[in-house]
């Protein structure tokens, strides 16, 4: 399937006050699917300060990082001793890396979309996402089906993930593929294994891995997805790095619950 192409609820390239009817549109198809893909909507010399700050940080392995090695995925290297053992998967707490990345994660147009998807003010976690996912040639790993809600401890689920592409996002990268409707579903016992992924071969998730999607991106294309939404993603044949920033946000009637993880980084009040 080729990702939707939802409108911008923007008037104009530099408004920032949204059409109404527009974003209530867009909140409709994100509570129907549990995303929405909207496409260009960083603007250029905003990627392009992203990519940039990116690529240094990565050179040097700029901490906190998470190596390939260390979630040991299918096809990431065994150890981080062995060949590609220093390839990076995320770098982690993007937020206070610079100000590019702080700029971004609060940009009025994105929170007055993640307001409209939530229902109420949004808040960044820092705990969670919070990160540029870098998918590597040769080492980057496979992700399996799972939603970002199996490690993520709130009072209510309702998270709303944000992910920027910063390069082109398509089969022979590690595209994300998402099931449609999947944050809605509820799901038999035994479907998830320990570590909550879906289990593809239970006879339940056959008709949810039939609707699967790929959501083909280009740079400065932004998919909003709700946190509890089953996606994927595949290993990078090409031989460049993909790059896509990833933060989440919850409503400022929900929050962590304390003495988890989810409580560890704090939040930042929008
Ligand atoms: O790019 C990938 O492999 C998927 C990453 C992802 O979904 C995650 O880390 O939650």
């Amino acid at each position: 399937m080729t990702a939707p192409l939802d409108a911008s609820p923007f008037p104009s390239a530099t408004s920032t006050e949204p059409d109404p009817a527009a974003l209530k549109h867009l909140a409709e198809a994100f509570h129907k699917d549990g995303f929405i893909v909207l496409r260009g909507f960083a603007p250029e010399p905003t990627c392009a300060a992203l990519e940039a700050v990116t690529r240094s940080h990565l050179a040097t392995a700029v901490p906190p990082v998470e190596f390939e090695a260390d979630l040991g995925y299918p096809g990431a290297p065994a150890t981080r001793d062995a060949a590609g053992g220093g390839t990076v998967r995320r770098l982690r707490q993007a937020y206070g890396r610079d100000q590019v990345f702080r700029d971004w994660a609060a940009n009025p147009r994105l929170t007055a979309i993640v307001q409209a998807l939530l229902g109420e003010a949004p808040r960044i976690t820092l705990a969670h996402h919070n990160c540029v996912m870098t998918k590597h040639p040769h080492y980057g790993s496979q992700t399996g089906w799972h939603r970002d809600t199996r490690y993520w401890s709130f009072i209510s689920p309702e998270l709303v993930t944000v992910w920027l592409a910063l390069g082109d996002e398509d089969e022979s990268n590690g595209v994300l593929r998402v099931i449609p409707g999947s944050h809605k579903a509820v799901l038999e016992p035994g479907q998830l294994d320990p570590a909550e992924f879906l289990i593809e071969a239970h006879p339940a998730s056959q008709p949810l891995l039939e609707g699967a999607a790929s959501l083909a991106l280009h740079r400065g294309d932004v998919l909003f997805f709700d946190s509890r939404l089953f996606h994927a993603a595949g290993r990078n044949s090409s031989n460049a790095v993909k790059l896509s920033v990833a933060f989440a946000y919850f409503g400022a009637s929900n929050r962590p619950v304390d003495g988890t993880r989810s409580a560890e980084f704090g939040s930042v009040q929008l």
